[in-house]
């Protein structure tokens, strides 16, 4: 098996370190749990090349897409033993110490007696994101799929929901992009190392789980129609990080196996981007990044598996996510955000409570966010611009003060101004750069759109 993967692991030392396979969580160290980290900003944008085909042009008209955090982890809900267990909840087998024995029995509960894919599908389409990204394997090693290659997988659960398979159909149904979470970190597998294999049986044992990856990767690309592309998550374990051509190797297979496969930069190590920046991991970057990105955002602070208490600082509210969004797009990037349904299938009514209003939001504003592109302007803080061909949007998180609003900066003569309200667009008199006559307060306690077209 080991001669499989002498192109990905060119160059295993030796050391004593071992890892018995009942204790995946040993090299598990939870302040990762913090996020993984942005690669580099600078100019140097290590021999990356910007894709222009149609799959990577539709990844970036999509700007909002939606995350899924599901697994066994989701019926514990941040708590164990009756306390809530510090840290993220889909970490707490390692936060809450949960023997492997224990945490292993939460399969047989995996009932799911009130999922429902299309429902899933419907009220993530009408939050008005463009995709959808679910984990199909978390770092416990938990699969959501009937995978043949474990049994620790949804196969062996009471369930007879096919959740993956439901979910893919469902969200291409509603006309969104369907793309699989895959972690590389696996608690549970007998044969995964989180720190470098030294000795000929750890390097045996981690080429043997490569492969064990690869085969799974393999089943996620050809058994649940057109998926669009992978997120790779948990690179930061020294089996992975040191050995960059272990990335680049497995990312070279994904593209012969699926060609125009997306693929965010945590294939890799931490040495070059694939085809974009994927580590704005609950953070935006402060300044536009000269290549393709994407961000992810928690509702709570660090919580993307369903927690049913968060004693934390607290749930964003939708305003705070929708600024996120339209600050991601003012910038040229995706936004992602993360929900995380109940163990039993169901909606966390906190999430529930954020998608609604900013699929509201999205249903009468939408054009100003798909398909746009972040545009530099001089503007009043809590405003930013987007554009796509002859129009310029301006979002008005922070209403002006006055009943003028300057829009320095703009590409050319503006031609008209509407601004959206209830009743739906008005128009809005200019002069020069300068909008006038505004309403005093502003139309949408969200974000308030004015929609310019510039002459050409
Ligand atoms: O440890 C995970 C975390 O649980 C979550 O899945 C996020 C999503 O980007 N990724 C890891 C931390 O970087």
């Amino acid at each position: 098996m080991f001669h499989l993967f002498r192109s990905l692991v060119p160059a295993l030392l030796v050391s004593p370190l071992l890892m018995a396979a009942d204790e995946g969580t040993k090299g598990a160290d939870l302040t990762k749990s913090k996020g993984d980290t942005a690669n580099s900003e600078t100019p140097d944008l290590k021999g990356w090349v910007r894709r222009t085909d149609p799959a990577m042009e539709k990844w970036r008209d999509n700007r909002f897409g939606c995350f899924i955090h599901f697994g066994t982890y989701s019926i514990l809900g941040g708590q164990w033993n009756g306390k809530e267990v510090p840290g993220a909840a889909e970490w707490i087998k390692v936060g809450g110490r949960i023997p492997s024995a224990e945490y292993d029995k939460l399969v047989k509960q995996f009932t799911l007696e009130n999922f429902d894919a299309k429902k899933w599908a419907a009220d993530i389409r009408r939050m008005g994101a463009k995709y959808v990204i679910i984990t199909t394997k978390h770092h416990d090693g938990f699969c959501l799929w009937d995978s043949k290659l474990t049994d620790y997988d949804i196969g062996s659960s009471p369930t007879k929901h096919a959740v993956l398979k439901e979910l893919a159909d469902a969200v291409r149904a509603e006309g969104m992009d369907m793309y699989f979470y895959y972690s590389i970190i696996d608690w549970h597998h007998p044969d995964y190392r989180a720190a470098d294999p030294k000795t000929p049986e750890d390097q045996a044992a981690y080429a043997r789980y490569l492969e064990f990856m690869k085969g799974q990767l393999k089943e996620l690309l050809t058994d649940f129609g057109d998926i669009k592309g992978l997120w790779f998550d948990g690179r930061w374990d020294a089996s992975y990080k040191n050995h960059p051509d272990i990335g680049k190797g497995l990312e070279a297979w994904l593209r012969e196996l699926k060609p125009g496969i997306v693929l965010g930069d945590r294939v890799r190590a931490y040495d070059s981007f694939a085809d974009y920046n994927s580590g704005y991991e609950r953070k935006l970057p402060k300044t536009q990044p000269l290549l393709d990105w994407e961000a992810c955002m928690t509702i709570p602070e660090n919580s993307w598996g369903y927690h049913k208490t968060w004693s934390g600082v607290g749930r964003k509210t939708p305003k705070t996510l929708l600024e996120m969004l339209v600050r991601s797009a003012a910038m040229s990037g995706n936004f992602v955000l993360n929900i995380g349904p109940k163990g039993d299938g169901s909606f966390n009514e906190k999430d529930v409570e954020r998608m609604e209003p900013i699929g509201v939001w999205m249903k009468s504003n939408g054009a100003s966010i798909y398909g746009t592109e972040g545009l530099a302007l001089t503007l009043p803080a809590g405003t930013y611009a987007t554009r796509k061909d002859d129009k310029v949007f301006i979002h008005a998180f922070q209403w002006p003060e006055t009943d003028k609003l300057p829009v320095k900066g703009l590409p050319g003569k503006i031609k008209s101004c509407t601004l959206m309200t209830k009743d739906g667009a008005k128009s809005i008199r200019f002069e020069g750069e300068t909008l006038l006559d505004l309403p005093l307060t502003a139309p949408d306690v969200l974000d308030s759109v004015f929609t310019l077209e510039i002459e050409k």
